[in-house]
């Protein structure tokens, strides 16, 4: 295929720095205003002082204390996905992160960071953590009129699926908010392989948080850019891929289309390059199973045990072996 060609002539020149760089040049023409984020009552509900939403892509509260979170509402309309992108929320911003959950009528989270990276704190500790039955199992966020609870946990070998209720105290109503937490991606990183990944995104998708009838998930690392826009950015091409066939999508044009909603999309060429790793090996997946009406990713939960972790500097899981087919160096 052409992006498998384009892959094997970027490797083979080396010249995914080059590309990477290319792709960053021609986002400087994305000069939108990013003026809210500036302001000063807004200065302190930035996690980092260059990673801004843009105003027009920005989500926007409605009830809170104030209007604003550093957040965008990616459009990929061609793909029929909307994503939020967003920052790990800081221990002043939580109460905003859960209202923008709410009032977007969230299904999903998807949190590709750890708390802790590098032995600094990379992301508040933005829900309860359950681990003991009733305790530490709630959180209240008397400003925000909102309530977070610890419901199940469940651990793969490198993700973690949860079950957080979130509850608009007023009205008493409620919905289960599902956090797929991928626990193994290092920031400026890259997952241990394709096929790890393309598995977290395979349990993603198939429970409905992607789809166009609920609001849309809302995907966070630490900045919300790096890690981030490469999850999306996959998913994309590949909604695209098996609608229109691999020969239809340019990575290129899809990620500098993302980066008209939120500066910064993917952060490295390694992250590029792993981009295109499981692009490439997504679509042989999923095209190679176009008459099964499930997907052969083998959804098989590993390890399933109902696991009270409480200690998240623990290092993580042993990983999954690597693919033979598509290594990197
Ligand atoms: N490239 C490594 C791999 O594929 O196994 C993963 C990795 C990448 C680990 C970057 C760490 C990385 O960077 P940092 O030192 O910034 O966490
Ligand atoms: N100024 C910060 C830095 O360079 O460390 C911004 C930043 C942090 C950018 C993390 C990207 C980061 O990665 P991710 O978006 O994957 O959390
Ligand atoms: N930590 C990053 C940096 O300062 O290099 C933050 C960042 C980087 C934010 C790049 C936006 C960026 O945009 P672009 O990747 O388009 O240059």
């Amino acid at each position: 295929s052409n992006i498998e060609t384009e892959f094997l002539e970027i490797d083979s020149k080396g010249a995914w720095a080059l590309l990477y760089q290319l792709i960053r040049n021609e986002s400087l023409n994305n000069d939108y205003a990013a003026l809210e984020a500036r302001k000063s009552q807004n200065k302190n509900l930035n996690r980092y002082r260059d990673v801004y939403p843009y105003d027009h892509s920005r989500v926007v509260l409605s009830k809170g204390p104030c209007d604003y979170i550093n957040a965008n509402l990616v459009t990929m309309e061609k793909a029929h996905r909307r994503y939020i992108l967003t920052q790990g929320p800081l221990p002043q911003t939580a109460g905003h992160f859960w209202l923008m959950v709410w009032e977007q009528n969230c299904k999903a989270v998807l949190m590709l960071n750890r708390i802790i990276e590098k032995n600094q704190v990379k992301c508040h500790q933005y829900w309860p953590l359950g681990t003991e039955p009733g305790v530490n199992d709630v959180m209240v966020m008397t400003d925000f009129g909102l309530k977070v609870q610890y419901i199940s946990e469940t651990e793969a070998s490198y993700y973690t699926t949860r079950i957080l209720r979130l509850t608009e105290l007023e009205s008493g109503s409620s919905r289960d908010i599902l956090h797929f937490h991928y626990t193994t991606w290092p920031d400026f990183g890259v997952p241990q392989s394709p096929t790890a990944f393309l598995h977290f995104l395979m349990v993603v998708r198939e429970s409905g948080a992607l789809d166009e009838n609920v609001g849309p998930p809302v995907v966070h690392c630490s900045a919300g850019i790096g890690r981030s826009g490469t999850f999306c950015l996959v998913d994309s091409c590949l909604v695209l891929i098996e609608e229109n066939g691999i020969d239809s999508v340019n990575v290129r044009e899809i990620l500098l289309d993302m980066r008209r909603y939120r500066m910064g999309l993917i952060q490295t060429p390694d992250q590029l390059r792993f981009s295109y790793q499981a692009i490439i090996e997504g679509a042989k997946k999923l095209l190679s199973d176009t008459n099964n009406t499930q997907n052969s990713f083998e959804i098989e939960l590993e390890a399933v045990t109902t696991n009270h972790t409480t200690d998240y500097e623990e290092p993580p899981p042993p990983l999954p072996p690597r693919d033979a087919s598509l290594v990197h160096s």
